[in-house]
């Protein structure tokens, strides 16, 4: 038995060498998808198409906080109810329509829910989300409802049609084409065809006619859901990850493009340029123009694709669900950042995370033995480059069964943690959701009933790493104790380690033996619910399971914030987790994609992502892995890995001159550490992305709406363009109208000033093109330590880069960066402030964390864009004043060790040499 699956695993491992696109359905072999485009294209060209569907007046019903109703569709022989409600969901409006089911039509279906799935929500949104009373007249043709002074919707009875307005100004129609199309429930019986309109078609209605998924029983018949959303006077829209695509989206809307598509599948070595699913689905599309954001929020977790279809002034999409309920919230609002924070309000903030994990991370699959892991560990001391984490891959398992340590290469795992904890150091280890069959934990799971099953409603058994195995059901609220007991303090698998964290991978659930490599639409989960209504969010109720079991464990330390990464995740993943863009290839191109990745992460709300540096798959060059760690140090999530097969590649193994530009372009990152905790900060506040497009500050600049190889970090001012082309040697950036950068290549500021348009200048191989935009002001963290933790009562330097007005600004965040006491108020915030009479830091600080960084100074002030030439500063901080030291170099200004303290406010004032009248500059 065990031989013939080893068999089975060489040989789907042995002829792979490229993403097999046949193994996922293209929208024409996808029943929901085929018959759903084939619907809106029959009712495009169909001038006379009249629709079946209309609000049935008399069944409105007014509430303060929401309008119900039902939504008739009316056909031959069918007569269908769809109740619906309108509410105001933070601040938006959200619309949800359900299907009455007529029971006749599916009580011989068995083990199934028969309900349409109504949990999304329970997983996708934070605790305790508000809704708020909306006003609203009853008009003889339509609704018109206001939230707010700015926002409006009115809703036509006949033919159906929303218009969401944003002051007095339509931004966005939905069903303005008619392509709602809401497949009711209905048996397969001879006829049942003759309950379609002339404009549809019954392909794999009952049946699934792709090869690898025809075993799809479909116990519920056709069920999709489907709409238009116009977006008016838009011509650029962004997000829905996960694709390995441009930033910008495509247009998809013809019959040789296929639509983008959200079903979380495993894409071994997925291609660039493609609309194909990925690991992870965020159904959030944003709209984006000078004045107005706008964004389209889906609540379900079924098998979804969209079509992009742009005009010359308007951008169409239209979304198509396999099933469940017809769900979505509509932000509008007058930028992306205000539409991030409205969209934060509902799904969540990402978690502020420990602050070691925005060090570097160390990973291969795999480090053999606990000696070769604390040699690796040494190396990087050895080489003095610092880094945080190094990884364990699925080998140190005793055969894959999660929860043991292969004992032979891991004697003593606890011991190796402490010794790594010595220098501040951590380990994470991999958790996968499939449990091999036959051991303990996963016949305690099969005992306990918390695992997925199959459509004969018994425990489901399909292959993965282990071989024959079955899948935790974490949509089972039941499942996360028992999941957590596994993680418990006491548990010897991780040693009553506090340095131990968890990587959660093949989450979509990859199934190895699955139809598109995941599990059965029709397996079922908790509650009945088929694996079809959960899919895009079993990843995320996985990763949170993790999450929270981690939390119970950290309870026992004083470092209480777990670290999760996903590779699959859903709206609401931000909560509780990191992703990264899984297994890439070690080529010019994947580094390229990265960035545009990284970028739809973070204006999703999902800024914890990074890509494997190097790439996973395959042997980068000497040159690409150099460029990799330049581009990666800015990833929000810094990690490098490398598949099995690869060669060593850690950043001593390509020798020199690399090693030192590799160790210059990691310390880098720590250098900027204080730049990134603030730009998590931000997003755990108010979901600001942390690696962040140029469009969002220079929305009059529609030329910085397609640029996506360039980028800013959070909103500190710094703006990086990595070198990712071979042999690159210009670096050519865009700068956005009105604007004014500094030179801060390699993060050394210089006063050179670049203006609008393209700047072009000669790099070389240590070069990593940055620029710092006027105005700003950002701490940094310069000397070189082992690990972030080692940082911790390190001085600051501040780099204050004035505007043409002589202003600056600037923030820093600071907390204990592992526990969750900043939620009591043991934080720091800091404003800086930078204007032509001096500097000021105004400090907000609760007593007890003040004591806790009362060592921590600033040791330097560099400033640039100074009118005149300063020659004297005076420092005052709590009640006392004294002299600092102020010399200037290439029109450069430093203050030298200014001895102000971070934890209260100061001021330092600027004397010029006189000639200078200060007024007038
Ligand atoms: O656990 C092994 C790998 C892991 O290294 C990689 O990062 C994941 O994306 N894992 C996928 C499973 C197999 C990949 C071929």
């Amino acid at each position: 038995m065990k031989s013939s699956l080893f068999i089975t695993f060489i040989l789907f491992f042995t002829t792979v060498s490229a993403v097999k696109e046949y193994l996922f359905k293209k929208c024409s072999q996808s029943g929901f998808c085929h018959r759903n485009r084939h619907f809106a294209q029959a009712v495009e060209s169909d001038p006379e198409y009249q629709s079946p569907y209309s609000i049935d007046v008399s069944s409105l019903s007014f509430a303060d906080d929401s309008i119900t109703g039902i939504v008739k569709k009316v056909h031959g022989l069918v007569d269908v109810d769809f109740p619906f409600k309108i509410s105001v969901i933070e601040g938006n409006f959200r619309f949800q329509l359900d299907e009455k089911l007529n029971s006749d039509v599916v009580d011989t279906v068995k083990h199934v829910n028969k309900q349409r799935y109504n949990e999304t929500e329970t997983f996708a949104f934070k605790q305790n989300v508000a809704y708020h009373p909306l006003t609203g007249d009853q008009l003889e043709d339509k609704l018109v409802l206001k939230y707010g002074d700015d926002h409006q919707v009115e809703l036509e009875f006949y033919p159906i049609r929303f218009s969401f307005l944003y002051q007095n100004k339509v931004q966005l129609t939905v069903n303005d084409k008619q392509f709602l199309n809401l497949e009711h429930r209905r048996k397969e019986r001879e006829g049942s065809t003759s309950e379609l309109l002339s404009q549809e078609t019954s392909f794999d209605m009952f049946q699934d006619s792709f090869a690898d998924s025809s075993k799809d029983t479909l116990p519920l018949g056709p069920e999709s859901m489907a709409i238009d959303f116009n977006f008016i006077n838009f011509t650029h829209v962004y997000g829905i990850p996960e694709h390995a695509d441009s930033l910008l989206l495509k247009h998809t809307r013809s019959k040789d493009k296929e639509p983008y598509r959200l079903y979380n599948v495993d894409i071994f070595e997925y291609d660039l340029d493609s609309r194909l699913a990925m690991y992870g689905s965020i159904p959030f599309l944003l709209g984006i123009k000078s004045e107005v954001t706008v964004g389209v929020y889906w609540i379900n977790s079924a098998d979804t694709y969209i079509d992009i279809e742009y005009s010359s002034s308007n951008t169409l999409s239209h979304w198509m669900s396999e099933n469940g309920l017809l769900d979505f919230i509509i932000i509008i609002e007058p930028t992306p950042y205000d539409a991030n924070s409205q969209y934060g309000k509902i799904s969540g903030n990402a978690a502020l995370p420990a602050l070691f994990s925005l060090g570097y991370h160390q990973c291969r699959w795999n480090y053999n033995d606990q000696k070769d892991v604390l040699e690796v560990h040494k190396k990087f001391d050895t080489y003095k480059i610092p880094y945080d984490t190094i990884w364990l891959d699925i080998e140190y398992t005793d055969e894959k069964k999660y929860f043991t340590w292969k004992k032979e290469a891991f004697p003593n795992p606890g011991k190796m943690m402490q010794k790594l904890d010595q220098t501040g150091r951590n380990l994470v280890v991999i958790i996968d959701p499939h449990l091999k069959d036959g051991y303990s934990v996963s016949e305690e799971f099969i005992t306990k009933k918390l695992v997925m099953k199959d459509n004969s409603n018994q425990a489901f058994y399909g292959h993965c790493w282990p071989g024959k195995s079955v899948w935790i059901d974490t949509t089972n609220p039941d499942a996360t104790p028992a999941w957590a007991g596994h993680f418990a303090w006491k548990s010897p698998f991780l040693a009553q380690a506090a340095n131990v964290h968890i990587w959660n991978d093949m989450n979509e659930p990859s199934v190895f033996s699955g139809p598109e490599t995941v599990a059965p639409k029709d397996n079922i989960h908790f509650n009945n619910w088929e694996h079809r209504s959960v899919h895009n969010l079993y990843g995320m109720s996985y990763h949170q399971a993790t999450y929270n079991a981690m939390k119970a464990r950290l309870k026992h330390s004083n470092r209480q914030r777990p670290f999760v990464l996903t590779r699959s995740y859903f709206t609401g993943s931000q909560r509780t987790a990191a992703m990264w863009t899984g297994d890439n290839m070690s080529k010019w191109s994947y580094l390229q994609a990265s960035i545009p990745m990284v970028l739809t992460h973070n204006i999703v709300n999902m800024p914890f992502s990074g890509a494997d540096v190097g790439g996973f798959f395959g042997d980068p060059s000497s040159e690409l892995l150099t460029r990799w760690y330049q581009t990666g140090l800015f990833y929000p999530f810094f990690r490098g890995h490398a598949h099995i097969d690869s060669p060593r590649r850690e950043p001593w193994v390509p020798g020199e001159p690399y090693t030192s530009i590799i160790r210059d372009a990691i310390k880098l990152r720590y250098v900027l550490l204080p730049v990134f905790y603030t730009g998590f900060y931000h997003a755990s506040e108010t979901g600001r992305p942390v690696m962040k497009p140029m469009f969002y500050d220079a929305l009059d600049d529609t030329n910085t709406y397609k640029i996506d190889d360039q980028f800013m970090v959070g909103d500190s001012g710094i703006l990086a363009k990595p070198i990712t082309e071979k042999g690159g040697n210009v670096s050519s950036i865009y700068i956005p109208q009105g604007q004014i950068y500094y030179d801060f290549f390699n993060g050394e500021i210089s006063s050179q000033v670049f203006t609008s348009g393209y700047v072009e200048r000669p790099v070389e191989l240590t070069d990593i093109p940055m620029l710092l935009k006027g105005g700003s002001i950002i701490p940094l963290k310069t000397r070189y330590r082992r690990s972030s933790k080692l940082m911790k009562n390190d001085p600051y330097t501040l780099v204050i880069a004035l505007d043409e007005n002589g202003q600056a600004k600037g923030d820093l965040y600071i907390d204990d960066g592992e526990s969750f006491s900043y939620q009591n108020g043991e934080k720091s915030y800091i404003g800086f402030q930078a204007v032509s009479e001096g500097i000021s830091a105004s400090v907000s600080v609760s007593e007890e964390f003040s004591r806790q960084i009362e060592s921590v100074t600033v040791e330097k002030i560099v400033i640039v864009g100074v009118k005149g030439e300063i020659s004297a500063v005076i420092i005052e901080q709590e009640g006392k004043k004294w002299n600092g030291k102020v010399s200037e170099k290439d029109s450069v200004t430093t203050i030298k060790n200014p001895k102000v303290k971070i934890n209260s406010d100061w001021e330092i004032k600027f004397e010029y040499k006189q000639g200078v009248d200060h007024d007038e500059l």
